[in-house]
C-alpha cells in the first residue's frame, strides 16, 4: 500500500502499544512512511504505514529515510502507527536526504546521458562530506570499447577513487559491486547510490537484488536524459532479511557544493593527499596561486576544483551560512553555521550533515505525474 493510495491523514489509534516498538523508516512519501519493524508484530507484521505525531512535528525534526524511530498508536490488522520518537542520527545527507549513511555510490553513465566530468565532481564532493566510504561506479560499460573504457579509468584514477565499470545488460562488475558493498559496510548499514538520472541506479538494484523489479525507463531527448523515474528515496535489503540496506534514489543533474571553501578542498582526494605532509603557508590557503601553497596546480582536477571555488565565492555569504546544513541539537534542528559545518566535517563518526548551497537546478525538479 502506498500512502497516498490509503487517503488518510492520521492512522486509526486504535488499541494503545508500547512505546518500544522501534523500527527504520525504509521509505517517505509526503507525510507518511513505511516503517521496517526491528521485531515482526502479530501475524509476522513487518512493516506498518505511519504518520507523524504532532508532537514531534513541532520539534522541527523531519523524518528521513534511514532515521531509526519509536512507533506508538499502532493497528496492527490495519498495518498503520505513528512515528512519536526519533533516534539521535550518525549523519544525514541532506540530497539525496538519507540518514545513517555508512557508504555512498556515486554512479554516472559512461554513455546516455554523456559523462560530464564537473558533475561527477560535484557528486563526488556532496558524498565526500558524509565523511564515509565512497565508491565511483562507472555505468553503462557495454556501451563502450575496451581501449575507451580503459582510457576513462585511468583518467578517473589521479582523482583518488578506484573506478569500478558495470553493466546491467553483460554483468559486468556486477559480483564486485556486490562485493565492495558487503565488505566495505561489514555486512550492515545503508550504502546509497546516488547521480543524475538515467544512469541505471534502479538497474543496478534490480541486478543486485533478484525479484526486486524496480521500475526504469529510457533516457529520452537530444541530451540523452534521464526521466526522473524514480520519484522517492527507498531503502531494499541486499539480501532477505539482511541487514545491508541499499537505497534507490531520484537522479537530479546539480549537486550543490559546500558552503565552506575549506569543506570543498578537503573533499578532494588529491588536496588531502598533498597536505598529508604538512599544510600551506596560510590557513586559508585557496589553493590557486596563494604564495606558500603546498597544493599547486599539477594535479588532473584542477580546473575543476577551481571553478567550484569560484561558484561558492561568487555565491552570497548569507545564502552560505543559512543552506550550509543542519545538525539537532536539544531536540531542535537548527541551521549550522560554517565554521560548525567544517567541525562537523573533521568529525569521524557522528556527523550531522552534508550541505546544499545552490538553489535547485529547475532541470532537476521531476516532471508531474503522467
Ligand atoms: N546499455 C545499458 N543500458 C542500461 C544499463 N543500465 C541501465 N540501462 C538503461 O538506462 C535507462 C535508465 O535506467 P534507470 O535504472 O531507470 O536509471 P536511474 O538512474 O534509476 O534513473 P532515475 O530513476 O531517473 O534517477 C534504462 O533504459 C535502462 O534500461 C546498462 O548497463 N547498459
Ligand atoms: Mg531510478
Ligand atoms: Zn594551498
Amino acid at each position: 500500500m502506498s500512502a497516498t493510495d490509503s487517503g488518510c491523514s492520521e492512522p486509526p489509534g486504535a488499541g494503545a502499544s508500547p512505546p518500544s516498538i522501534k523500527g527504520r523508516v525504509v521509505a517517505l512519501e509526503a507525510n507518511f512512511c513505511q516503517v521496517q519493524l526491528d521485531h515482526p508484530g502479530p501475524q509476522g507484521v513487518l512493516r506498518l504505514l505511519c504518520t507523524r505525531r504532532t508532537r514531534l512535528a513541532k520539534t522541527g525534526l523531519q523524518v528521513s529515510v534511514g532515521d531509526r524511530v519509536g512507533l506508538e498508536g499502532v493497528d496492527w490488522g490495519a498495518g498503520r502507527a505513528a512515528v512519536a520518537s526519533l533516534e539521535p542520527r550518525n549523519n544525514l545527507l541532506v540530497r539525496p536526504a538519507v540518514a545513517n549513511v555508512t557508504q555512498v555510490l556515486v554512479v554516472v553513465a559512461l554513455v546516455e546521458p554523456e559523462l560530464d566530468p564537473l558533475q561527477l565532481t560535484r557528486f563526488l564532493v556532496t558524498a565526500e562530506a558524509a565523511g564515509v566510504p565512497l565508491q565511483l561506479v562507472l555505468s553503462k560499460a557495454d556501451r563502450l570499447n575496451p581501449e575507451e573504457l580503459a582510457a576513462w579509468v585511468e583518467r578517473l584514477h589521479p582523482w583518488g577513487y578506484d573506478p569500478l565499470l558495470v553493466s546491467t545488460l553483460s554483468g559486468q562488475g556486477i559480483a564486485e559491486l556486490r562485493s565492495r558493498l558487503v565488505k566495505s559496510s561489514c555486512g550492515g548499514g545503508i550504502a546509497v547510490l546516488c547521480g543524475p538520472s538515467g544512469v541505471g541506479k534502479s538497474s543496478l538494484l534490480n541486478a543486485l537484488i533478484p525479484g526486486l523489479e524496480l521500475r526504469v525507463a529510457a533516457v529520452s531527448g537530444r541530451l540523452q536524459r534521464g526521466r526522473h523515474t524514480t520519484r522517492h528515496v527507498e531503502l531494499h535489503a541486499l539480501e532477505a532479511g539482511g541487514d545491508l540496506l541499499v537505497a534507490d534514489t531520484p537522479g537530479f543533474n546539480r549537486p550543490a557544493l559546500p558552503a565552506d571553501l575549506v569543506q570543498l578542498a578537503s573533499a578532494f582526494p588529491e588536496v588531502r593527499q598533498r597536505l598529508q605532509e604538512g599544510g600551506c603557508r596560510f590557513a586559508n590557503c585557496r589553493h590557486l596561486e596563494d604564495p606558500g601553497c603546498r597544493v599547486g596546480r599539477d594535479w588532473p582536477r584542477h580546473p575543476l576544483y577551481r571553478r567550484c571555488l569560484e561558484e561558492i565565492e561568487a555565491s552570497p555569504p548569507l545564502n552560505r551560512r543559512s543552506q550550509g546544513g543542519t545538525r539537532q541539537k536539544g531536540g531542535r534542528e537548527e541551521p549550522l553555521l560554517e565554521g560548525q559545518w567544517r567541525q562537523a566535517s573533521r568529525r569521524q563518526g557522528r556527523q550531522e550533515l552534508v550541505g546544499e548551497l545552490s538553489p535547485p537546478d529547475p532541470e532537476d525538479s521531476a516532471p508531474g505525474p503522467p
